[in-house]
């Protein structure tokens, strides 16, 4: 059995399939690949990453990557098993597809935070843009990992893995981190999926801010 994914080591969607691949003790090899170079992913329609290649079963996208992970292989299930559960899990990586990574991922943690580590040029404005997005986004999580998440399940699951690096990288900005700090809910639940041993072996290596 052969499996391949290939990431960028600073993506934020690579980290949560490596964490979901590491979860379920799968094997594989990493192909590097910088999605932000002028061509993209050359083997991505979309020039992005991450992309998992499974015995020749070639997939793209994170939400189906780490739903097949989770499905073909063996070991405990990411994803629980009545109706209104797996919907709170699916609703939660939905939630950070389409309204969460923009302004928390590229808007606050890119300006935030990796712009200064990497010693890249800041835009003010775009983590500002970013800052004011976000109140409504960390309020509708807050809510949601009350419900199902791990201090509520006790279980792992694929909204913890789809969720948990997206909050890190916010985390990381300042900014991010002192407004993360208004949401109770959300702040205990990052700081028990932070101890997570998933998350500390599959976080990417990153500088501090000086
Ligand atoms: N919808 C895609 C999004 C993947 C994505 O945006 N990946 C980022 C890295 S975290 C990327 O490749 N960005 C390159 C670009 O936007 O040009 C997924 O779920 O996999």
């Amino acid at each position: 059995m052969e499996t391949e994914l290939h990431g960028f080591s600073y993506s934020v969607y690579t980290w949560i399939v490596r964490f979901a691949l590491l979860e379920k003790s799968v094997k594989y090899h990493s192909i590097e690949v910088n999605p932000f170079s002028d061509s993209g992913h050359p083997a991505h329609p979309f020039g992005k990453v991450p992309l998992l290649i499974h015995n020749g079963f070639r997939l793209y996208e994170t939400s189906a990557i780490i739903r097949y992970v989770d499905l073909a292989f063996p070991g405990p299930s990411l994803q629980p098993e009545d109706a209104r559960g797996r919907a709170r899990v699916d609703q939660i990586i939905s939630i950070v597809d389409n309204y969460a990574y923009w302004p928390l991922v590229r808007q606050v943690s890119s300006h935030g935070y990796f712009n200064k580590a990497f010693g890249l040029e800041v835009d003010h404005s775009v983590l500002m843009a970013g800052l004011d997005a976000a109140p409504k986004i960390l309020s509708a999580l807050d809510g949601l990992v009350a419900e199902q998440g791990l201090i509520k399940t006790g279980q792992l699951s694929l909204a913890d893995i789809h969720l948990g690096p997206i909050i890190s990288y916010f985390n990381m900005a300042p900014e991010g981190a002192k407004q993360l700090k208004s949401y109770r809910q959300l702040s205990r639940w990052w700081g028990a999926i932070s101890k997570q041993r998933g998350v500390e072996k599959t976080m990417p290596k990153l500088p501090r801010l000086k």
